[in-house]
This record gives C-alpha cells, sequence and structure tokens, in this order.
C-alpha cells in the first residue's frame, strides 16, 4: 500500500475532465479501446442497446450519444476481451477461488461455456446445454412441492425473458419470485399505490424542463444516474431551485461539469446544482418533510387570515384528495422539538426549504435509496407524495414524483409479471392465454425466501443474474444456507460469489450480454425494457458475442421449461425461443391495457410509454382519489434506545455497480485505495476516543445474533453527528435480516443500529 492518505479532501465539480479520463480508462483496462468505443457509441441509440447501467431515461433514444462516466465502465466491464475458459476452471478449485476478493473474480472477465460443479474435484467442470437443462428439470420434478423453488430476478433482465421465466415458474406452481427490487424500490411499489393508485413516477423528461423546484432526496445522481444530472444542470441554469436532502455533501449535487458542454471543459467551469443543501441526519426525512409540510400550513394559515390568496391549492385538494384533515392535524400535532432533533437540520432551513417550495408554480421530487431503504421505506415515500399534494404538484406539466431506478430493467421485470404477490386480473389473464390454472397465493421476496433456506424448505434456486449472496442482508447466515440446497443454478454473464457459494450441485449458465448479437432460428432479436420513466423501447447488440457457446437469456429460460415437461408443459419454447416478436405478442395478450400492438410500438423510433393514470390525476385507489397519508410521529421506530448508537447507512462508491467493485476508489468523495472505511462526524469520533485513520469495528445492535465488521478505517467526514456511512456489500454481515421496511420488507440498509469502537 502507498503512504498516500484514503481521504484526500476533493474541490473538483463532478463530471467534467475526471470523468473523461475515467471513461478511458475504464475502456483501457478492459483492453477494448477499439470494441469499447464502438458500443458506447451504440448504447441508447434508436438502433442500438439500451445502457446496461441505469435505468434513467434517454432524450426519447433518438438524440446523439449522451456522454456518461458510469454507463461506459457498465458497458466496459460487459465487453471486455478477457475470458474465463474451462482451463482457467481446471487450474482452480472452488475453495481457491472463494479466497479471490470479488474485485478479482470479475476481473477474470466473461464466462464462456456451462459449467457444473463437481462435488469430487471441487472445480467446476464442462457440461452440455442439454444436459444442463435436463439436469435442473429432474431436479424441479423430484420436489414435493413447487414452493420448493425460488426464482431470483436481477433488473437487467429484458422483459422477453423475465415474462418467460415468470411463466416457467407459474406453470410449474409457485409464485416465488424473491427479486432484486425487493431490496431496492418496493417501498415504492408498496408505498406509491396507497397514495396515487399505481407504483411508479409520474414524470418525464419533458416535465424538468418546466419544474421551478426539484427536491433531491436520498440519491447520488452524478454516480447512480448521472445523465439525470443533464436534466439538474439545466434547470439549475434556467434558475430553477434544486433542494437536497442528504446525510452526505455529495459533490456532484453540489457542482457539475458537463462532459459534453465545451465551453465548461475548456475553461474548467461548472454549473452550481443544489440550492440549498440540507444535511439531514439518517433517517431524518419524514422529520424533515413533516416541519416542511407544518411551515406550508403555517403560510397557508397565515395568508388566510390576512385574506391572502391561499398557498394550498384548495381546490385540487377538495376535488382530488382524501384525507386532507387527519394529515393536517397531525402536522400541527408534531412538536418541533422532534422535528429538529430527529431530522438534525435548524429551523431557519427548513423555513428556506418552505420558501422555495411555496413560491415554485411546479414541484418535482426525485429520491433514491436513502429513502427506501430504512424500516419504515414505504411510509417515508408517501410522506413526500404528501408534500406535492399540499399545492397540487402531482399530474400536471412540470411537477410530479420521481422515483430514480435502479438496475436499468428492474422496473420492466416487475411490470411483465416478476411479482411474488401477482394481481388476480393479470393472473386470470395468464391463465386463460396459456390455459393452465396459475398459482394464488402469495410467494416468497427476498427476506421471505432467505427465511425458508433457514428451514432447508429450499431445492433449487434459480438465479436470473445477480449476485444474490453479496447484496442481500447477513451474508453471512445466508451463505451457509445458501449450501445446503440441493441445485442452485445462475444465469450469468461474470464469475462472483453468488457462483461460488453455491448448493449441493450448481450450474453456471453464460448468457449473451446486452451489447452482443442475438441470432435465432427467424434471424437478428432484439429485446425490450422500461426505464425509470415508464418508456419501453427495443434493445439489439451489435458485437459479436463473447463466446460462440453462449446462449441469450430467452434460450436459457425456454431449455429450462423444456426439459422439465416431457411436452415442455404444452408450450411451444422453441418457437419463443426462436423468435422474440411472439414473446411480445403473448406479453399483449396477458396486459392488453399496457401492452396492446406491442410488436409495432417498439419499432416506432423511442418505443412507447406505457400509460401512467396518475400522471393524468386518476387515482386508482380505494378512495378515488390521491391520499394523504399520516406518518405516525417522525422517526423509524425501531425501539434502539442505546446512548452510542450511531446510524449506518451502507452506500455505493463512485466505482461501483451493487456488488461488482471496478476499482477500490471514490473519486467525487475523495476517498482513495481503500473501501474498508467508515465516514464519521469527528465529534463522534473523538466521543469514541477514535483518531483519524484509526482501524475500528462495528457491532449492530440486535438480540438475535452478533453481528461485527472490523478492520475498517475511520475517516473524520463532513456528515452529520450520530450518522455513519461505510460501503455496500463489505458491510452487509451487519444488516439483520429481520431489519427491513415493515410493509415493503425490503432490508433497511440505509439505517443499521450500530455501535462503534476501536478494533484491538
Ligand atoms: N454506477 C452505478 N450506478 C448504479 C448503481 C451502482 O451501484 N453503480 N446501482 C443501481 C441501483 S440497483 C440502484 S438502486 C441505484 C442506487 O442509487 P442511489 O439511490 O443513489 O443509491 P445509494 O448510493 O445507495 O444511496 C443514495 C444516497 O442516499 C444517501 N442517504 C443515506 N441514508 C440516507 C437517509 O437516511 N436520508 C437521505 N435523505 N439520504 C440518505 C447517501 O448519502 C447517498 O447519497 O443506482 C443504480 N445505478
Ligand atoms: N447493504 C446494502 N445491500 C444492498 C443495497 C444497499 O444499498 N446496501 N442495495 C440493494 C439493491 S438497490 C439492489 S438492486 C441489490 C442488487 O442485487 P443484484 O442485482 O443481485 O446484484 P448485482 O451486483 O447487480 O449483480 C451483478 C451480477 O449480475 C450478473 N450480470 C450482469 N449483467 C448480466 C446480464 O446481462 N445477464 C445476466 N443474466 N447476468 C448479468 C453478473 O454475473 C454480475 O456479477 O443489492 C441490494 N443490496
Ligand atoms: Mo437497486
Amino acid at each position: 500500500m502507498s503512504d498516500q492518505p484514503v481521504y484526500q479532501p476533493n474541490e473538483a465539480p463532478a463530471g467534467g475532465w475526471g470523468a473523461l479520463g475515467a471513461t478511458a480508462k475504464a475502456l483501457r483496462e478492459q483492453s477494448v479501446m477499439v470494441r469499447g468505443t464502438k458500443a458506447l457509441l451504440a448504447a441508447n441509440q434508436p438502433e442500438g442497446f439500451d445502457c446496461p447501467g441505469c435505468a434513467w431515461p434517454d432524450p426519447k433514444h433518438t438524440s446523439s450519444f449522451e456522454f456518461c462516466e458510469n454507463g461506459a465502465k457498465a458497458i466496459a466491464w460487459e465487453v471486455t476481451d478477457k475470458r474465463v475458459t474451462r482451463a482457467f476452471f481446471a487450474e482452480h478449485t472452488v475453495s481457491e477461488l472463494e479466497a479471490q476478493s470479488d474485485y478479482w473474480l470479475e476481473q477474470q472477465g466473461r464466462l464462456t461455456e456451462p459449467m457444473r460443479y463437481d462435488a469430487g474435484s471441487d472445480k467446476y467442470v464442462p457440461i452440455s446445454w442439454d444436459d444442463a437443462f435436463a439436469m435442473i428439470g429432474a431436479h424441479l420434478r423430484a420436489m414435493d412441492h413447487p414452493d420448493q423453488a425460488e426464482f431470483y430476478v436481477s433488473g437487467r433482465t429484458s422483459n422477453e425473458a423475465a415474462f418467460l421465466f415468470q411463466l416457467f415458474a407459474r406453470k410449474l406452481g409457485t409464485n416465488n419470485f424473491p427479486d432484486c427490487s425487493n431490496m431496492c424500490h418496493e417501498p415504492t411499489s408498496v408505498g406509491l399505490p396507497d397514495s396515487i393508485g399505481i407504483g411508479k413516477g409520474t414524470v418525464t423528461l419533458d416535465d424538468f424542463e418546466h419544474a421551478d423546484a426539484i427536491f433531491v432526496i436520498g440519491q447520488n445522481p452524478g454516480t447512480n444516474s448521472p445523465r439525470a444530472m443533464t436534466e439538474f444542470v439545466n434547470a439549475s441554469k434556467r434558475g430553477a431551485h434544486i433542494v437536497v436532502f442528504n446525510p452526505l455533501k455529495e459533490r456532484a449535487l453540489e457542482r457539475f461539469a458537463n462532459p459534453q458542454n465545451a465551453i465548461q471543459m475548456a475553461t474548467f467551469g461548472s454549473t452550481p446544482i443544489a440550492s440549498l443543501y440540507c444535511q439531514v441526519r439518517i433517517g431524518g426525512d419524514v422529520a424533515a418533510l413533516k416541519g416542511v409540510m407544518k411551515l406550508v400550513l403555517q403560510a397557508d394559515d397565515a395568508a388566510q387570515a390576512a385574506g391572502k390568496p391561499r398557498i394550498l391549492d384548495t381546490d385540487f385538494i377538495a376535488t382530488h384528495t382524501s384525507g386532507f384533515e387527519a394529515f393536517a392535524a397531525d402536522l400541527r400535532a408534531t412538536s418541533w422539538d422532534d422535528i429538529l432533533t430527529t431530522s438534525g437540520l435548524n429551523r431557519s432551513q427548513l423555513e428556506a426549504v418552505a420558501d422555495v417550495y411555496i413560491h415554485a408554480k411546479n414541484v418535482i421530487v426525485c429520491y433514491g435509496m436513502g429513502i427506501t431503504q430504512h424500516r419504515l421505506g414505504s411510509a417515508n415515500v408517501q410522506q413526500t407524495v404528501n408534500l406535492l399534494l399540499m399545492r397540487g404538484n402531482m399530474g400536471r406539466p412540470g411537477a410530479g414524483i420521481c422515483p430514480v431506478r435502479g438496475h436499468s430493467n428492474v422496473q420492466g421485470d416487475r411490470t411483465v409479471g416478476i411479482d411474488e404477490k401477482p394481481k388476480a386480473e393479470f393472473l386470470d389473464k395468464l391463465g386463460e392465454v396459456f390455459g393452465f390454472a396459475p398459482p394464488r397465493a402469495h410467494g416468497h421476496n427476498v427476506v421471505t425466501a432467505i427465511e425458508a433456506m433457514y428451514r432447508h424448505e429450499v431445492k433449487v434456486f434459480i438465479a436470473m443474474g445477480g449476485n444474490f449472496v453479496a447484496a442481500v442482508p447477513d451474508t453471512p447466515i445466508v451463505q451457509a444456507a445458501m449450501r445446503k440446497i440441493p441445485l442452485t443454478v445462475a444465469v450469468t454473464t461474470k464469475l462472483n460469489r453468488g457462483h461460488l457459494v453455491h448448493g449441493v450441485e450448481s450450474l453456471m449458465l453464460p448468457c449473451l450480454g446486452r451489447s452482443e448479437i442475438d441470432e435465432q432460428a427467424s434471424g437478428l432479436q432484439s429485446v425490450t425494457v422500461e426505464d425509470s420513466m415508464s418508456f419501453v423501447h427495443a434493445s439489439g447488440g451489435l458485437l459479436p458475442p463473447a463466446s460462440k457457446d453462449l446462449y441469450s437469456e430467452v434460450a436459457i429460460v425456454c431449455g429450462m421449461a423444456k426439459a422439465t415437461w416431457p411436452d415442455g408443459g404444452g408450450i411451444d419454447w422453441d418457437a419463443f425461443a426462436g423468435n422474440y416478436d411472439l414473446i411480445r405478442d403473448k406479453i399483449a395478450l396477458v396486459l392488453p391495457k399496457l401492452f396492446t400492438d406491442y410488436n409495432r410500438k417498439i419499432r416506432q423510433p423511442g418505443g412507447f410509454q406505457l400509460r401512467n393514470p396518475a400522471a393524468h390525476r386518476e387515482w386508482n385507489t380505494a378512495t378515488g382519489k390521491a391520499n394523504f397519508m399520516v406518518f405516525d410521529g417522525v422517526d423509524e421506530d425501531d425501539h434502539v434506545d442505546h446512548p452510542d448508537m450511531l446510524r449506518l447507512a451502507t452506500i455505493r462508491s463512485h466505482d461501483q455497480y451493487n456488488t461488482t467493485v471496478y476499482s477500490l476508489n471514490d473519486r467525487y468523495r475523495g476517498i482513495f485505495g481503500d473501501r474498508q472505511v467508515v465516514l464519521m462526524n469527528q465529534a463522534d469520533m473523538a466521543a469514541r476516543n477514535i483518531a483519524n485513520g484509526a482501524r475500528i469495528r462495528l457491532r449492530t445492535i440486535a438480540n438475535d445474533a452478533v453481528r461485527v465488521v472490523g478492520g475498517l478505517k475511520a475517516i473524520a467526514y463532513d456528515i452529520p453527528r450520530g450518522s455513519i456511512a461505510s460501503y455496500y456489500p463489505e458491510t452487509n454481515a451487519l444488516l439483520p435480516l429481520a431489519h427491513h421496511d415493515t410493509r415493503a420488507f425490503t432490508p433497511a440498509a440505509k439505517s443499521i443500529p450500530v455501535l462503534a469502537e476501536l478494533d484491538q
């Protein structure tokens, strides 16, 4: 290790030359300057493929290339020239590979052919596709009950593959769909329907051009959805206010230099982003929002008393909403003491925010994991809606709610049926179209699937992408349970922990990436994906596949399903694998309100947008109105009351994609060469006699088990007292499985109650 300090305060704006340099470096490291550049130019183009980086939409998918450093890294990661072949597996036992870091594993390159775990040699050995499918079919047929299988989906999977995957599982007889969105935006899918009747965002990119104020809550767009920065830069230049709630001062939310702006690049200029930056305490968002809403209510009272125009949109509230009285009464009863203590903000900050809100005609709220990954994540989401409803900021241009999704097709996977609690209407149609009776009982989400593993009830675990054992809570305990499962199957592109921590028998099935040409019986195929703003469009690869032995995700699902029943269960899986248009025809029949004419509509430039009733002020809620939702009190309510408690947020660095770590640096936050760090307030460190740079350990406050992660370097950082941050997935061992959103079951990864002590 060098003597360079890990924390080097960074004064440069986010974006700019640093971003261009990082892109070139990512391509160079994967030795893909030429292939990679070609791929970059085709990402998010009308004829190209959907960027695997994030779910932020493109300007209508028709514009010229929109530069994005982290999209480039995600593409370089996929189009790498490095390969993992059978020779690699012949050289290394699985135990040896397990000793390697996650970073090293993924650096080995793309997987090239199907492999089976051989217990005798403790190695992965080649297996033919047909034998692999036959093995899966045999295991599934040997189960006592279909609910002994788990069908995990990570959100890169296309609509077509996801639709067939759910058909396969439901035909088998289970709704067990633990899904990455269970760990991500499930509180959006659970919280928003109560409020506005649909679990999706209501705005489009056009709305950003008309917003006078944009709230960015618990989200780090400069790293995780960098193309969103274009909207924020433009809004800021127009004079729109950007209000941020985040315990960390995320650089891109302070200043951003647009790498596409020639003048800014030449002059080292940059655009200020946030006009108000509120360093809220972890878990303090509801307190802060309630404070702002209380001030809006007070301003309205004052206006009314003075005979001035009302602050509240009383027409909207009367016509379109329900529950205002109870909501207002709760706000009036909420004490300033509670609001200020829990939010960690002072009253003048909240007054400034309320002032911006009151004077903005159109307001958008964007939010991410800082809102959802909490014990009351769904309720948090609903409070952001309350704020918008007070002034009718919903269902009109320039206003609305914008949950910023994670994986590039996580929203689409859900839309086409990856849902452990499917609606009756969907199941009815599915049964009608395919002539069977789909199971009705709700299936497992991530948390309940893990509980079933603990009870040894899981016999087959099939993962469509992802890295389950690294992404979930309580990783060591889950990994032990995973090893007991009779068969685990990973449909995957690159080697990761999930393949090494496997069941008694295990298969690794390598698939095509999005950037690659997918040729089937009827010719070249495209898949479709849905972005964060409900636009559905086609994605077709253009690079030769990493190996001739790769199958598409669709073909793999079809192969598994066909081998499970003698006659494929009466479904012509080969036809689907040969022509994806036929899959889309079925999706259109099962979901006619959304996908009628699917094949025609995806052939128009930019695709099409799924209709969002709330964006048209149609409220599919029980009351038929948008509902003000009351949040009891102001905090997480997890009954942890320890005098030395710190709240830990587990977050992403600038150089990782979820469990994939690209480097040990986090440039915008000034952290270099080490991910084993804890960002801490200086006063919290002093109170524990922790010197800057000292190695500490964190211990979770919980009664059921001891959870400790040590060897973490404490770094004095600009973060509120009582709040600390560290990287995911290194600290997942601290996150108890039972510590999740009470309604959505999303692990509360942003608010783990811990104690910090010196590592002896
Ligand atoms: N390059 C890259 N892009 C990605 C990903 C990636 O790993 N790398 N992951 C993808 C996925 S799956 C997702 S879900 C998204 C995730 O994107 P984000 O939602 O941005 O996720 P995080 O980085 O986990 O955390 C977001 C922010 O929440 C703040 N925060 C933590 N606790 C709190 C709190 O209590 N209140 C508030 N207000 N803020 C808090 C953190 O300081 C951080 O800035 O990005 C997607 N895009
Ligand atoms: N503590 C903590 N835990 C968290 C979070 C947190 O903030 N803190 N965030 C949560 C969130 S938001 C999410 S979404 C989950 C993510 O959980 P996952 O989605 O399970 O994890 P990823 O790291 O995104 O999965 C990466 C793997 O996907 C495979 N892959 C990549 N591209 C493709 C492809 O095109 N096809 C296929 N079949 N496979 C592919 C590769 O093998 C790669 O190693 O983690 C959650 N866990
Ligand atoms: Mo996510």
